[in-house]
């Protein structure tokens, strides 16, 4: 393919990132009728701490989930590497019994997850659920329990529909523990919306991309959103070999600001609970001349006349609905920026499909 734009349709990564909305509405469909899922709450009704698990953007997954879930129900929660749990066990030891661990991969055989799965259950005898979307894994075997959503597994080596499921999932399991049911409906008819939008959405992403050239990239968001910036620049950073930074969006004015030049595209994931505050820092750094991308559910005058690209959702309901949509632009900018760069999505430069150690 070698990065020839009227041939990107028939790439899987292409496929993948645009059947989200549908897959999203598959998910849902399983998750109402899994056994699995009410048998995972019940036995974690005693547990006072959840711990999410990853690597990689399925770390970045944890990071959005465990923000989540403290915001969802009220409960606390954190995120922690695999690899975390295989050098530094008694940074959960300590916790013992309390706690309810969820470890997060793809493939469920990343190396990392399935040794920390083994570690949590059997050396610290800790409960460990397990998401994947592949049956049948390691990671399966591994835990105590594992969800596992087939619709969302993928043939790309970046992931992409797989992270917002398994994200999706989380928020799910979130949401039926906050006895939120209204939460489960306005995702259904978020990923409705998406799957009607994501050719508008695309051809909006597109034309952004030609339009520009960027030395390096930056991606913002507070709270929940912050894993979400985390995954998004490491989407740039795969599927375009581009340099790429994330911050907490008021940190950035910390330092960080030195680097911005209309080369430097900054995207805002914008918060509704935050939105004033976030908005101030875009605006300022529209003024020291970076290139501003704004996501958000709604904007106001004042954001649209600071920014170079605004992608609004329009969805109703609890802010935490916009975690799994936000993703999806930054999904669109890595693979176009990549297609410009003359690279092939469905074969990026030194990375692998799972990381598998000796
Ligand atoms: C996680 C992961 C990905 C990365 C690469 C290799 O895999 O590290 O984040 O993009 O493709 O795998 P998994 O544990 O979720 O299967």
């Amino acid at each position: 393919m070698n990065g020839d734009q009227g041939q990107y349709t028939q790439t899987r990564t292409w496929n993948e990132i645009m059947s989200q909305g549908r897959v999203w509405q598959s998910v849902l469909d399983f998750l109402r009728g899994n056994a699995t899922v009410g048998e995972v709450l019940s036995s974690a009704k005693t547990k006072r701490l959840w711990v999410f698990v990853g690597c990689g953007t399925s770390f970045y997954l944890a990071e959005a989930a465990a923000l989540s879930w403290t915001l969802l129900t009220g409960q606390p929660a954190r995120a922690i590497p695999a690899s975390e749990i295989l050098l530094f066990p008694k940074l959960l030891e300590a916790e013992g019994e309390g706690v309810q661990a969820v470890v997060i991969s793809r493939s469920g055989r990343t190396s990392e997850a399935v040794r920390a799965a083994n570690v949590l259950t059997q050396q610290l005898g800790i409960s460990t659920i397990g998401i994947s979307c592949a049956k049948d894994s390691e990671l399966e075997q591994a835990s105590d329990r594992c969800i596992v959503l087939e619709a969302a597994n993928e043939e790309s080596m970046v992931m992409t529909r797989s992270f917002t499921s398994m994200l999706m999932t989380l928020q799910v399991l979130a949401a039926r523990q906050a006895e939120a049911p209204e939460f489960i409906d306005g995702l259904r008819a978020m990923s409705v919306g998406v799957a009607q939008r994501s050719c508008a959405l695309a051809d909006q992403m597109k034309t952004f991309v030609a339009g520009h050239k960027f030395s390096d990239y930056v991606f913002l968001g507070q709270g929940p959103f912050h894993g979400l910036a985390r995954e998004a620049a490491l989407k740039v950073m795969e599927m375009s070999c581009s340099y790429s930074q994330f911050f907490h969006a008021l940190e950035f004015r910390h330092g960080p600001k030195a680097i911005v030049s209309p080369a430097t595209c900054l995207t805002f994931f914008l918060s509704e609970s935050g939105q004033e505050a976030e908005a101030e820092v875009l605006a300022e750094m529209k003024e020291l001349g970076g290139t501003i991308v704004a996501i958000a559910n709604r904007t106001s005058a004042d954001i649209r006349k600071s920014s170079d690209l605004v992608i609004e959702l329009e969805a109703q309901g609890d802010e935490m609905m916009l975690l799994v949509p936000y993703i999806v632009p930054c999904q669109l900018m890595g693979f176009f920026t990549g297609l410009s760069k003359g690279l092939n999505p469905d074969a990026p430069k030194n990375l692998s499909h799972v990381v598998i150690l000796d």
